[in-house]
Formats: structure tokens, C-alpha cells, sequence
């Protein structure tokens, strides 16, 4: 257990530690809302102390320990230096995901090849894990195009802004893989979608959560729950944890502690095999924590206190990682150095490719919108070049 403050249990149970809240607090939402709580799934604490789960354990080997903390360490250098590169003006904003390395590439590494995912704009550690590789997200954040990576190709669709609209695509996607005969055993398929706990607050994810149940789409809607919604806390969102809501809706709600990569891939993987053999949708909600800011436009010291952050720091999910590696012996500094030296050579090759980053030619807007040629958009394409190269450089 992270916290030793609790939610009190749906079924009237006591919480397992700490005081009962009082009304005034459970009121204001406060303890339902900023702790982890009794039902929090978790298999490796803040201190590297490997734990067990009486329904969510998970074997792993030496090997995929050490995979999951170098993927968890590249994607923060990626993030880092994304983050950097908007300051030294190469990027118009960058939307970072320091903190949530550990939900997202749980998450990502519990997907199978046919598997198909759903992002929103912060999901950076989840392309890394459907090997969309990170210079391809430079364009959306530098302003160039909508992500080059073909979504089919990589099973991830391209990121979307608009606050929970990707949980109706993705319902209607899951719905297709059901309707297609794709589901039903081992080998089926089944989607993923991320969103945020703001995004809860959204129609869009009412409709989503509403259409998945009563169609038993395989579908597991993962809301990355880190807190806010840009200045907006948690506890302006929702009365009761926001796992419990799935109840409401006919399908299983598991809270598993999104800064614990093993608890994360442990959950997702069960959501996803359940959804595969035809009991979805599932929703998870990983609770975790975003450590920067919203975006590099924000400045989060003007609405939340620093001691926050402070106390979210000794929950990194790196560092938990890194401490069970070396207290198993799992890992020697060989290996940290070679992922030093990994991270340095992924972070050069982003700053390299950002900074000689070509302009898209003015016949990019016109491809990719249809799967099939229209003739209607090909005349104005034409019509468009024709215009530029009337202009001095306007040649195409
Ligand atoms: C429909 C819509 N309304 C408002 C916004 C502006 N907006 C961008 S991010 C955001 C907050 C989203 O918070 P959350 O869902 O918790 O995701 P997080 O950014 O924390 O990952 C808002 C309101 C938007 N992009 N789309
Ligand atoms: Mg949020």
C-alpha cells in the first residue's frame, strides 16, 4: 500500500489502515480523490520491496525487468529533451509525460502485435512501445503535420487533442473487431484507449463507456488519473475513486498504481486478455501523477503547492525499479552505463533531427484525408500548387 490514508471500501469493509475520513472530508472529495486507497493494485512499492497480489501477480524474469527500466529511462530522456528543445524555440509546445513512464509503458508493453491503441497527446511512452520511433512525434509538437507514423502499420492511432474524443473512436473501433469476428479467444484482438481523469468530465467518455458495455466491445479504457486537469484537481472531477464508476456502467473497474510498471503490465495484461476472449470492456484506472507541467505553456506553480511534487518524487517509478535491480542483483553498472550511453545517443539523434527538420511541401495537407483518391480534392489540390508557384520560392 502506498498511502496509509484510505478511501472507506464500497462495501462498507474498514479500510485496512489509517483513520475513516470525516464526512466533511469525504465531502469534499479530498481522501476519495488525492490517495491511492484500499483496492490499489500494486506489486512493487516506492521502496523496490517486490510485493504479491492475491489476483494480479506477475513472473518476471531478470531480462524483462531490465527491458521495462530501459524503456522507462529512454522515454524520459526523449521527454527531456523534447521538453529542452521547445525551450531553445525548435518546438511550438511539447506536452511532457515525466511521471507517467512507468503507466505507459505497462500498458504498452501489455499489448500483443494485433492489439490496437488509442492515445491522446501525452502518450509518448505507449508510441515508444508500438515502435513508432520518437523523431516521427517532432512534427505534431514543431507544428509541421499530424504524426508521419502509419496508424494501421503501428497499431496506434494518431494523437488526438480534442479531450476524450478518441474513447468514441475507439469504441467504434472495438465494436468493428467484434462485429468482424476478431474476438473470442487467445489469439483475438482487442483495443486500448488512454484518456485522462479531466477527460472523465466528457461526454464523449459517457457515450464511449455506454456504447463498449452494451456491445461487450474488447475494449480497455485506461485513464491515466495523474491528478489534474491542467489547474483543475482531481476532486473537480468526480465524488468517488473514478475506477468505481465503471460499476455504473456493467464492466469491471481496477485501480492499480500507475508509477509501478509491473502492477501496470500485470492489470493491462488481464484487461486485455479478458477483452480478447470476449468479457470486455474493462476500465483501468492508474493512478499516478503528472510532475511537470500541463504543457511547456503552463506553469503549474501558480495553482499547486510544491510539497505535492515533493512527496510524488519518493513514488518515482524509475527509481523503484532501478533499487529492485540492484538490491536482486538483477543488473551491475555495465548495464547502467550502457543505458546512459543509450539515452545520450537517442536524445542527439532527436535534437539532430529536430533541428534540420524540413518544411512540409504545400501538397501535404491534401494527403492522407481519404483512403481513396477524390477527384473533387485532387482539382483543388492542383488548383492550390498551381497558386503557390505563382509566388517568388513558391515552387513546388
Ligand atoms: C474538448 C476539449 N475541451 C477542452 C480542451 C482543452 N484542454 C486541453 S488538455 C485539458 C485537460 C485534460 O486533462 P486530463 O484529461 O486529465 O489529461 P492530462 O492532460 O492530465 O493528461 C483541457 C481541458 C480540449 N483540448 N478539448
Ligand atoms: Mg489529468
Amino acid at each position: 500500500m502506498s498511502s496509509p490514508e484510505q478511501w472507506t471500501h464500497p462495501d462498507g469493509a474498514p479500510p485496512a489502515t489509517a483513520a475513516t475520513p470525516t464526512a466533511e472530508q469525504v465531502i469534499a472529495g479530498l481522501r476519495a480523490t488525492t490517495e491511492g486507497g484500499a483496492d490499489l493494485v500494486q506489486l512493487l512499492t516506492p521502496e523496490g520491496e517486490r510485493v504479491h497480489h492475491p489476483d494480479f501477480d506477475i513472473d518476471i524474469t531478470p531480462e524483462e525487468l531490465r527491458g521495462l527500466y530501459r524503456d522507462m529511462v529512454l522515454v524520459r530522456r526523449v521527454d527531456r529533451e523534447a521538453n529542452a528543445l521547445q525551450r531553445q524555440g525548435q518546438l511550438g509546445i511539447w506536452v511532457p509525460l515525466l511521471g507517467q513512464e512507468a503507466a505507459q509503458i505497462g500498458a504498452g508493453r501489455a499489448m500483443q502485435p494485433n492489439d490496437m491503441a488509442f492515445p491522446s497527446y501525452r502518450e509518448h511512452g505507449v508510441a515508444w512501445c508500438r515502435d513508432v520511433h520518437p523523431t516521427q512525434l517532432l512534427g505534431i509538437f514543431r507544428g509541421t503535420d499530424h504524426g508521419t507514423w502509419d496508424p494501421m502499420e503501428k497499431r496506434f492511432h494518431p494523437y488526438v487533442i480534442v479531450i476524450g474524443n478518441q474513447v468514441l473512436n475507439a469504441a467504434g473501433y472495438a465494436m468493428g473487431q467484434r462485429f468482424d469476428g476478431k474476438v473470442g479467444d487467445a489469439d483475438g484482438e482487442a483495443t486500448i484507449c488512454f484518456f485522462g481523469d479531466g477527460a472523465t468530465s466528457q461526454g464523449d467518455v459517457h457515450e464511449g463507456f455506454v456504447w463498449a458495455a452494451v456491445y461487450d466491445a474488447p475494449l480497455v479504457f485506461f485513464c491515466q488519473n495523474n491528478q489534474w486537469a491542467i489547474s483543475e484537481p482531481t476532486e473537480r472531477q468526480t465524488r468517488l475513486p473514478l475506477y468505481q464508476r465503471a460499476k455504473g456502467y456493467g464492466f469491471p473497474g481496477i485501480r492499480v498504481d500507475g508509477n509501478d510498471v509491473l502492477a501496470t503490465l500485470a492489470v493491462t495484461r488481464w484487461a486485455l486478455q479478458e477483452c480478447r476472449t470476449g468479457n470486455g470492456p474493462v476500465l483501468i484506472e492508474a493512478f499516478t501523477y503528472r510532475m511537470d507541467a500541463h504543457t511547456t505553456s503552463d506553469d503549474p506553480s501558480r495553482y499547486r503547492l510544491s510539497d505535492e511534487l515533493e512527496l510524488w518524487k519518493l513514488k518515482d517509478p524509475i527509481e523503484r525499479v532501478r533499487v529492485h535491480l540492484v538490491k536482486q542483483q538483477w543488473a551491475d553498472q555495465e548495464f547502467f552505463d550502457q543505458i546512459q550511453a543509450d539515452s545520450d545517443a537517442i536524445a542527439a539523434e532527436l535534437r539532430e533531427y529536430c533541428v534540420n527538420m524540413p518544411d512540409p511541401g504545400p501538397e501535404r495537407i491534401f494527403s492522407n484525408v481519404y483512403a481513396e483518391p477524390s477527384p473533387v480534392l485532387d482539382a483543388q489540390r492542383d488548383e492550390f500548387l498551381d497558386y503557390v508557384s505563382g509566388f517568388a520560392g513558391g515552387e513546388h
